[in-house]
């Protein structure tokens, strides 16, 4: 039998978490072979509603679910941890400029990011969730210099999977056919979603997902712009932003990063080397990967148009601007 996974959760008591521990439980993610061992960290006013979340996941029964653990205490969340997903986050509140969220997270990932380091596995395998996701992770990972680079990525799997849903969609075809749909950059409104790479699977036969969509047109502007506003139309809908989806996207890249994608190529952001794609070293960048064994590659020599060229210079210079932001609120 496998030995049990310990796997953090932050921000257990908020609603993405909701959705997400009961996949992880139900060995949805890992495997339903895998045991696993649950940590939920969140503030201590939510102590009450992670106990309630708890009781939930023990009615449940899962078989996998070796044990559950609620804790407002981050060193005890983080010892001896195998995976750590920190959804957690200060969220912008009405009126808060977009620098000020940035200086109340970099605070909260500086401090998990050295925690991480003292106390986890040194091959942890850190996903940061929580926005700003990808200069959340360059800061948690900044401060964690005993642990790889390689075991940080932040989220954009969900942007991948509304990409992908939206080629699905114009081509008629359930997403399961489509392949290659690339997330370049930020998960912010700069992102840039890229089909030209992408395929599709239709009627047994493998073409082009811009052959498939037949609308250059539309994949140049209203598919970029539904796909970078999706979490908007889906907050203005719902009076309550992306959950389910969102649980499910972190499932799909835990999965991924740590049992294989199995030669497809999936989206996370990831430490750019600095040799690929013009993309600055060190920034936590998307970019097509593919993993084996634990391991992320970033899918190199993809041919890029000055159309695609233009969009993931913008997003990383947004990135760059984030960073440097960061480091001098940091060395305040
Ligand atoms: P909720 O507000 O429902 O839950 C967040 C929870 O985090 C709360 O229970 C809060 O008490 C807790 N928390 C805050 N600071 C914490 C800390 N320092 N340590 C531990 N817990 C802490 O938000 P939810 O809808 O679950 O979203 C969570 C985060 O995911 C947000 O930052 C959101 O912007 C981000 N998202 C990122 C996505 C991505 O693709 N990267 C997509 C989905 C989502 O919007």
């Amino acid at each position: 039998a496998k030995s049990p996974m310990r796997v953090v959760v932050t921000g257990a008591a908020g609603q993405i978490s909701y959705s997400l521990l009961a996949l992880i439980a139900r060995g949805d993610v890992f495997g339903r072979d895998q045991p696993v061992d649950l940590v939920m960290l969140d503030l201590p006013f939510a102590k009450d509603a992670m106990e309630g979340v708890v009781m939930e996941l023990t009615d449940c029964a899962f078989p996998s679910l070796k044990s559950v653990t609620a804790t407002c205490d981050q060193t005890e969340a983080f010892t001896d941890i195998d995976v750590a997903v920190l959804v957690g986050a200060f969220p912008r509140k009405p009126g808060m400029e977009r620098n000020d969220m940035l200086a109340k997270n970099a605070e909260i990932f500086k401090a998990q990011g050295a925690l991480l380091n003292t106390v986890a596995k040194k091959t942890v395998k850190v996903l940061v969730v929580g926005n700003p996701a990808n200069t959340n992770c360059l800061i948690a990972q900044k401060y964690a210099p005993t642990i790889p680079k390689q075991n940080f990525s932040a989220l954009t799997r969900l942007d991948q999977n509304r990409a992908t849903a939206q080629i699905a969609a114009k081509a008629g075809v359930t997403s399961d056919k489509v392949t290659g749909i690339t997330i370049w950059g930020n998960h912010s409104a700069t992102q840039y979603p890229d089909a030209w790479h992408g395929k599709v699977n239709k009627d047994g036969a493998e073409v082009a997902a811009s052959a498939a969509c037949n609308d250059n047109a539309w994949l140049k502007s209203d598919f970029i712009t539904t796909v970078q506003k999706r979490g908007a139309a889906v907050l203005a809908a719902r009076k309550l932003s992306s959950a389910m989806s969102a649980a499910k996207a972190i499932g799909d890249h835990l999965h991924d990063w740590i049992c294989g994608s199995e030669g497809r190529w999936v989206s996370m952001a990831v430490t750019s080397d600095g040799n690929k794609y013009g993309v600055p070293e060190g920034l936590i960048y998307s970019f097509p990967v593919t993993c084996q064994d634990g391991t992320w590659t970033v899918v190199n020599g993809l041919e890029i148009s000055e159309f695609s060229r233009e969009k993931l210079t913008v997003t990383a210079d947004e990135l760059s601007g984030e960073a440097k932001y960061a480091a001098e609120f940091l060395e305040k």
